[in-house]
């Protein structure tokens, strides 16, 4: 791998110190307008603008100097661009789009190029092509539970897949259909060590989505959990050693596994414990039959029992994929269920493992669980069994605390000094609170310290690293729902909108009123429209973490592989070869030309072509259009990319670079042509 040249970490420090430096300068400047000739220059800019200390501050809180690089980067879901969006942090500032399920012409992502292609196709469902995806869970991949920078996996909502990206490169791998579900939510999480990546369902179906009738939804419709196993060796999903295990058709919603001392369980929560069936069978629609009932279950899964269950062949076979039964599950000790308030969304893992943070929409307090009463009263048998024979522990049993933090906590996300942030979706509000023994002990245990508000209605919130074994706190992005008049209007459709919130400074006031908004410490720094899709939840890892290539590290790479392609041209050996009615281009690309740069070849013909960019230089990138044929690649310097097509309009067709790579860019073209 190539080192990346990064500006040193020493030189970031200095810079956080002398923006912080500069913030005390200007609040003080503003003071004494006219002491200093650079203050007086600051405060007419200050004064003109109309800007507070406090907008100030936050404005030199996020500006990252020109040619500075941000300290975190956050992986954002892109909702129904079915693609992945990365941001610098604290600028904002997006990096790239990455294409996953969606088509994306700029990186060439599902425009000919055969890899690619393949990986996309692998993601179609029966006979249908799938050309999009909604995206809502990245999951980095992580060692001894904190992110490692080496991979990220996003699910796709709408058709029930998980998408594999090498942070090496920031492109998509592999995507994976799942046999069991059609539709799916809990995904993607990974176990501590990235053994196996998680996806649960979510919208009940018959195990393989077959047919049957809404009428028998409680004997025939099922829920799932799917554990793929993941190769780190070879950077993909290892079909082969994945399961899945059949769940009641409660409509399991979000997952998270278990660290340090419940590494090894995994939690899924879920609604619709009511069985609802949709207007026509019962006369109550979905949204009042699925939220009829005062708890839902928390879903507690023993995964090592459940992996003992698959390597003994317990399981049956659905759509050619392992599954284990709900019976066997129920049997074997692997799946128990808690009660959990109204409409639950939120599942969330302490730091060190010791507590579930479970938020129900409907119930104004987040419910906290203790692993160690749980792991108790499974031994004291401390349950009764629900409809389908789960057992159901004890809810009183295992009750940690209940914290009243607002009106539709949704989700929860940690940081370094012991507090938890929760995302409060119909008060717009994230509440900060402290938890219990070991972060928080006595009187400082288990309380809300801090309610800031948000523009508006939030989803998720994404703390730095605030997933991990070890968060990092000074940063959270509370990503909202509606933006409604927070910017220029792009009519009837608005932006989501992304808000960073400085999160480094410890309450003032031990307590704050839950009625009320009291930022208690915590400052909005920066409002971010998004305008892709919806943006579900969200990673941040710490830049320094991540080590991608500068350039591929050998000419002719092959990216689907990361090793050289054997076929691949080199200056020297560029040739155009028929065989039969099969035409191969071998072709390469430097700044500014092809070589060759004329293809002549018959209609009918079928068309293999392999182009290297055989640029070593940092953003050498070269493109290739091919005008009638729907094809665009972008070749990034080393490497190789083969597409294929077959001839089947006669004409000429000039080809080119769509990068505009050098003062004689617009020469880096030539000609195809297709005799009739
Ligand atoms: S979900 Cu969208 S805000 Cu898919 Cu995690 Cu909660
Ligand atoms: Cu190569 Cu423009």
């Amino acid at each position: 791998m190539t080192e990346r040249s990064a500006p040193p970490r020493r030189k970031r420090r200095w810079l956080v110190l002398f923006a912080l430096t500069a913030a005390l300068a200007l609040v003080a400047g503003a003071c004494t307008a006219g002491d200093g000739e650079a203050a007086g220059s600051y405060t007419d800019i200050i004064n003109e603008r109309g800007l507070t200390d406090e907008q100030v501050e936050a404005a030199l809180k996020t500006y990252v100097p020109s040619g500075q690089w941000d300290e975190y980067v956050m992986f954002a879901s892109g909702g129904h661009s079915g693609q992945v969006i990365a941001i610098g942090i604290p600028s904002m500032r997006i990096l790239k789009n990455i294409a996953v399920f969606t088509p994306e012409p700029w990186q060439g992502w599902g425009y000919g190029n055969v890899e690619q292609m393949k990986v996309l196709e692998a993601g179609n469902v029966g006979d249908n092509q799938i050309s999009w995806g909604d995206t809502h869970h990245p999951a980095l991949s992580e060692t001894n539970g904190d992110y490692d920078g080496q991979f990220l996996f996003i699910n796709d909502k709408a058709n029930a897949r998980v998408a594999v990206i090498d942070l090496r490169d920031w492109e998509t791998k592999q995507i994976l259909k799942n046999p069991v579900s059609i539709v799916d939510h809990g995904g993607t999480m990974v176990t501590p060590n990235t053994e196996y990546v998680i996806e649960g369902g979510q919208y009940g179906n018959p195990l393989g989505w077959e047919y049957a009738p809404l009428e028998e939804y409680e004997a025939e419709y099922r829920g799932m959990v799917t554990f793929w196993k993941f190769d780190r060796d070879k950077g993909r999903i290892d079909e082969s050693q994945s399961f899945a295990l059949e769940l009641p058709p409660y409509w399991q919603d979000l997952c998270d596994a278990g660290k340090n001392v419940s590494e090894g369980w995994v939690f899924c929560n879920s609604f619709n414990v009511e069985l609802a069936k949709g207007k026509s069978v019962d006369g109550a629609d979905f949204e009042a039959g699925v939220s009829a009932g005062e708890n839902d279950y928390l879903h507690v899964i023993n995964l090592r029992k459940a992996e003992e269950l698959f390597k003994a062949g317990e399981t049956i076979d659905v759509k050619g994929f392992p599954v284990i039964p709900l019976d066997k599950l129920i049997d074997a000790g692997v799946l128990y269920f808690i009660p959990e308030p109204k409409s639950p969304h939120g599942i969330d893992i302490s730091p060190g493992g010791e507590y579930m943070v479970v938020s129900g929409k409907l119930d104004p307090h987040v419910t906290i669980y203790s692993f160690d009463k749980i792991q108790q009263a499974i031994a004291d048998k401390n349950w009764v069994p629900d409809r389908y024979g789960v057992p159901v522990l004890d809810f009183d049993a295992v009750k940690e605390a209940q914290i009243e933090v607002g009106l539709g906590p949704l989700h929860t996300q940690f940081d370094d000094k012991g507090y938890a942030y929760t995302s409060i979706f119909l008060d717009s509000v994230v509440s900060r609170w402290s938890l219990g023994p070991p972060y928080k002990e006595g009187d400082e245990a288990w309380k809300l310290v801090g309610r800031i508000p948000i523009q508006y209605n939030v989803g998720h919130v994404a703390a730095a690293e605030g997933d991990t074994v070890s968060p990092d706190g000074n940063y959270l992005v509370s990503l909202n729902k509606w933006s409604i008049d927070r910017f220029l209007p792009p009519g009837p459709l608005l932006p989501q909108n992304l808000q960073l919130i400085d999160i480094s400074k410890e309450p003032i006031n031990p307590t704050v009123d839950v009625t009320g908004t009291d930022p208690n410490g915590m400052q909005l720094l920066y409002d971010m429209p998004m305008a892709l899709g919806e943006p579900h939840y969200a990673q941040i890892i710490k830049a320094d973490k991540l080590n991608p290539f500068e350039i591929y590290p050998e000419v002719g790479w092959d990216p689907a592989t990361m090793q050289v392609d054997p076929e691949a041209p080199v200056p020297g050996n560029e040739r155009v070869e028929r065989d039969g009615n099969t035409v191969h281009v071998y072709m390469t690309a430097v700044r500014s030309r092809y070589t060759p740069d004329r293809v002549e070849v018959k209609k009918g013909d079928r068309v293999i072509w392999h182009i290297t960019n055989i640029e070593q230089s940092l953003d050498a990138t070269h493109g290739f259009a091919l005008p009638g044929y729907n094809i665009t690649l972008s070749l990034e310097p080393g490497e190789t990319a083969t597409f294929e097509f077959t001839a089947n309009e006669s004409g000429t067709f000039p080809f080119y670079c769509t990068e505009f790579c050098s003062a004689l860019h617009l020469e880096m073209a030539g000609y195809f042509l297709v005799q009739p």
